[in-house]
């Protein structure tokens, strides 16, 4: 008996800090959310809450409501395995996973990957600070080589000035992007793997050295976000962090003209 109410006891304790939170109907316990994207995994977070928290408030209310019925009757009953109920909830509870799991992968799966009138910028991580890099009016990058790599020399990416293409390079340590638009951010570390994680994006996405990795955003909304490493990469990792400014696009064209 007193199992069963401790039990009871027990699940609204676990409830509690959800139902009480003032935010909680509504989702305003979460940061703002900038992408489609990202109001797709808030809303796919949000199903995968109900749907477990409704089950396991349900699932504990049976358990304590059969704890306390046993506990009235004086002997011990035996135990009757009923298979068909048995495969019953097993099949229910597999269906149920793999359709939250199915869901979440199409939200993924989602994420548009579009070839034109795309602006394409380069994200270099390193400890413990973001680079970025912008091709200028001819549209293309540069190369660059190790040995040109100076952070006091103004050079983080290391733009070999031999090539003429990569004179008109923009390199910042904030990234801006134009809105409305799609932006490709080619990632890349000069040391070890950092992670680039935008909460408002609700994206992370690790940054490995001797990779490239594609990451696609698009931004419908002005505004600055933090941009934080969210991979543990060194003593300055709490450090690591930089700004996305969103901004229109003929402000984003100035800027990037210099005026
Ligand atoms: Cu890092």
């Amino acid at each position: 008996m007193l199992l069963g109410l401790l039990l009871v006891i027990l699940t609204l304790a676990c409830c509690a800090p959800f139902a009480l939170h003032p935010a909680f109907l509504h989702a305003g316990w979460f940061p703002l959310a900038i992408t489609n994207e990202a109001l797709q995994y808030d809303r796919q977070f949000g199903w995968t809450l109900w749907i477990c928290g409704v089950l396991f408030v349900a699932l504990q209310l049976l358990l304590a409501s059969t704890i306390v019925r046993r506990s009235k009757r004086a002997a011990a009953i035996p135990v009757e395995v009923e298979s068909r109920l048995e495969l019953g909830w097993t099949v229910a509870a597999v269906v149920l996973f793999v359709a939250i799991a199915l869901a979440g992968s199409r939200t993924w799966a989602k994420v548009p990957v579009r070839d034109e009138g795309r602006e394409t910028i380069e994200v270099y991580a390193h400890q413990f600070a973001w680079n970025f890099r912008y091709s200028g009016p001819d549209g293309r990058f540069g190369r660059t080589t190790i040995d040109q790599i100076s952070d006091s020399g103004g050079n983080p990416f290391g733009i070999d000035p031999a090539d003429k293409r990569g004179a008109d390079d923009v390199v910042t340590a904030t990234l801006r992007v134009p809105v409305g638009r799609d932006v490709l951010l080619i990632l890349k570390s000069r040391d070890v793997i950092h992670d680039f994680f935008v909460r408002e994006l609700r994206t992370k996405q690790d940054v490995v050295p001797g990779m490239e990795i594609p990451l696609e955003i698009h931004l419908d909304r002005a505004g600055e976000y933090e941009i934080a490493c969210a991979e543990l990469c060194g003593l300055g990792h709490s450090q690591m962090r930089s700004l996305l400014i969103a901004m229109p696009q003929e402000d984003y064209d100035r800027w990037k003209r210099g005026e």
